[in-house]
């Protein structure tokens, strides 16, 4: 077992019945010209989750652990599409309107994939969700329990909406999240300092927080290698 500081007290869980969760971090969201610029959002917010995400990414690489990477998204015919989902805000664009890196949210465009600096390698799981719930139309919870997983480190954008909700649901169906302040990504500072206090508040109703620093030194100096 391998324990770290955390909010709201330590975190312990065993690498080998862990996975990481990298949520959304699609180059619609992060980069210029995606659905979330669309929205009207500043993009450049969601950056600061970049670099030390690629950090416990490679360390839990190197730890040979679970990597699930998941995308928002749908079918080029839409058919997957509530009308509430595709009509909500009004917006200029919507979702599979045509803009500077292909249809927006829809797979197969440019705009759909991950980040060329948080790329998944191959074998790595990656999961495309037609919500914000990365449980909600997916497989995620088989593919878990199937390795036996009880614990999720959690990484990824945005914090208030993917994330949350993808904890909140985590947390509903018995696993224990730990959620990386410093690896999520809010267009809405405020937000996302919100978010993250509502995970670990009244004893970790929804689970844990702390950081990469926190985590990767606990993960550097175990030395149990996953069977
Ligand atoms: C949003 C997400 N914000 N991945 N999606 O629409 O958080």
């Amino acid at each position: 077992m391998i324990t770290t500081h955390a909010e709201p007290y330590p975190y312990a869980f065993d690498l080998a019945r862990t996975a990481l969760l990298c949520i959304d971090f699609q180059r619609d969201f992060v980069e210029p010209g995606g659905f979330g610029e669309s929205l009207g959002n500043d993009v450049s917010r969601l950056r600061t989750a970049i670099e030390p995400t690629q950090r416990v990414l490679a360390a839990l690489r190197e730890r040979d652990a679970l990597i699930i990477h998941t995308r928002e998204g749908h079918r080029p015919d839409l058919t997957d599409l509530f009308p509430a989902k595709g009509n909500r805000g009004n917006p200029s664009l919507r979702i599979g309107d045509e803009g500077p890196m292909g249809r927006l949210l829809v797979r197969g465009s440019a705009g759909h994939d991950i980040i060329p600096e948080l790329a998944p390698l191959e074998g790595e799981v990656v999961l495309d969700k037609p919500g914000k719930d990365s449980f909600y139309a997916t497989d995620l919870e088989t593919i878990l329990r199937a390795r036996g997983i009880t614990h999720l480190i959690v990484t990824g954008v945005t914090t208030e909406v993917c994330v949350q909700t993808t904890v909140r649901a985590a947390n509903d169906r018995g696993f224990d999240c730990l959620i990386l302040s410093d690896c999520t990504g809010s267009y809405f500072p405020e937000f996302h300092e919100s978010a993250l206090a509502m995970f670990s508040a009244q004893g970790g109703i929804v689970g844990w927080v702390t950081t990469s620093q926190e985590l990767l030194t606990v993960v550097s100096s175990s030395s149990a290698t996953k069977e």
